[in-house]
């Protein structure tokens, strides 16, 4: 894959399908002028689900198609036929990517399984059609809810390899001929003067645990970092995410650079400053250094020449081994090292570093419920009633129609909307905002002929299952 076709971060907008509006309709038999309301409900919209997938490696796709909208639930109809679902749309997102709001960054999901799922954006609600809000007092109910509408939500994507040992290293130190050679059965590899453009993976089998089942550990590598990489310098930085769910870094020095001016030491001072402006808790990792290409015979003497120094310099390094990505020497040493170090990590913090915990149920619900609304006042003096299921009620609801209106009041004043606005001062006459809507504040019901109003607060109680029909139990 080459470095244009590797995308590791994008945003996407997902939105849920809209739910299907419920139907308005009536019983039409022989013989009955007007039957009983038979208009059945919207389907739900679709949904927007993210599957981490191993044989996606890239977000490409997403970056190149960002806007992602599950299908529109069917309208309900007549005959109290309900409306079809919509369907769901499935997008296959590379194992190890990381789902975040574009705007507070807070992490929603992380996909480190394969065949891990997170429904990032929910379908709305299908309406209820009118044969829902039949009740004794309200026979013949001329409305019906539309479906819910939902909004679109911008995410923010990350691509963060998961891998056991990250390479780093400057450019030509040998990080990918050490890969390859520890990931073939032959060590012994042909020189490759290609430097790297996009992180990869391999994996090399590291010995055995003390049961005797083999050690297979996953090896990163990423182009090589270079001095202000943290600053954006090299291609560095763009990759340097990739090393942070790493257990093990693995220190990549070239023992016989061809710069004159540069040293093993002071470009394992250079690689892990850059780490440390990333992310300063990379540096409590386990760190092996290597110091590779001693088979050059500066290679060697210069190898011997800082050892040492290396291990004086009390810095956090256990190990350093010298080795030949070309000959395999050392490789065998570095393969079991590297397996114990990765058993301990693996035992320590699990086999992935995971940014959020991992929840199969994980759904980004644009339709929290509660009953969570507040209400605020406008300099020109309209109220407003902000909270998301309130709102929806309102969408929800065909507001020319008098009886969607009165059912809607008495669900407005039953989850202690008019209170509230009492109590923030508004007087009957007010403008009262709640989404797209303006009403007039009736606070009560003083307003209408006795008998509707009576059957209002019926059709209330009914709802609320306290109607009491003199009867007895
Ligand atoms: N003699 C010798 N040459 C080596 C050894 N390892 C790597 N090389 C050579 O060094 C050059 C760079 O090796 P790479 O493996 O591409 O280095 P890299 O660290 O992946 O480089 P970037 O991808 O650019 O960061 C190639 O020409 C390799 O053949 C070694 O152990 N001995
Ligand atoms: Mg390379």
């Amino acid at each position: 894959m080459d470095a244009a076709s590797f995308v590791d971060e994008c945003t996407v907008h997902v939105r849920g399908g809209a739910g299907g509006s419920g139907a308005v309709s009536f019983r039409r038999e022989a013989h009955v002028p007007r039957g009983g309301p038979d208009g059945g409900d919207g389907g739900r919209g679709g949904d927007v689900v993210f599957v981490a997938d191993p044989n996606t490696t890239s977000l490409l796709d997403l970056h190149r198609a960002p806007h992602r909208r599950g299908r529109a639930g069917g309208n309900g109809s007549g005959m109290n036929r309900f409306g079809a679902d919509g369907e769901d749309v499935v997008v296959t997102v590379p194992v190890g990517t990381v789902v975040r709001d574009r705007d507070t960054r807070a992490v929603f999901a992380d996909l480190v399984e394969p065949g891990q799922r997170v429904v990032v954006a929910a379908g709305g609600r299908g309406g209820r059609g009118n044969a829902s809000f039949a009740t004794r007092h309200r026979r013949l109910p001329r409305f019906a809810e539309r479906g819910e509408q939902v909004d679109e939500r911008a995410l923010r994507l990350e691509l963060k390899l998961i891998a056991d040992v990250g390479l780093v290293g400057f450019p030509s130190a040998g990080k990918s001929s050490l890969v390859r050679a520890l990931s073939s059965a032959t060590p012994r590899v042909e020189a490759w003067p290609f430097t790297t453009l996009t992180p990869h993976l391999g994996v090399a089998r590291a010995g055995d645990t003390a049961e005797g089942t083999p050690i297979d550990i996953v090896l990163a590598d990423v182009p090589g970092l270079i001095e202000g990489a943290a600053d954006g310098k090299g291609l560095g930085i763009r990759f340097l995410r990739h090393i942070e769910r790493c257990l093990v870094l693995l220190h990549v020095l070239d023992a016989a650079p061809f710069d004159p001016d540069r040293d093993p030491v002071a470009d394992l001072a250079v690689l892990r400053g850059e780490l440390r402006r990333h992310d300063p808790s990379l540096l409590d990792r386990p760190q092996v250094v290597v110091l590779n290409k001693v088979d050059l015979p500066d290679g060697h003497a210069m190898a011997e020449l800082v050892r040492e120094q290396l291990l004086d310099a009390d810095i956090g390094v256990t190990d350093v081994l010298e080795v030949s990505a070309v000959t395999g020497h050392g490789l065998d040493a570095l393969r079991y090292r590297l397996g114990a170090l990765v058993a301990e990590e693996r035992a320590r913090v699990g086999t992935t570093r995971v940014e959020a915990p991992v929840d199969e149920e994980v759904v980004i619900r644009l339709t929290a419920p509660g009953p969570d609304f507040e209400v605020r006042r406008d300099p020109d003096g309209t109220f407003l009633v902000v909270g998301r299921r309130i709102e929806r009620w309102v969408q929800m609801l065909p507001l020319e129609d008098g009886g969607a209106v009165r059912y809607l009041q008495g669900r407005l004043r039953r989850a202690g909307v008019e209170r509230a606005l009492v109590a923030a001062g508004a007087r009957e006459g007010d403008d009262v905002a709640i989404g797209d809507a303006v009403f007039e504040f009736a606070p009560d019901l003083d307003d209408l002929p006795p008998e509707e109003r009576a059957e209002v607060l019926a059709a209330e109680a009914e709802e609320l299952g306290e109607l009491d029909d003199g009867l007895g139990p």
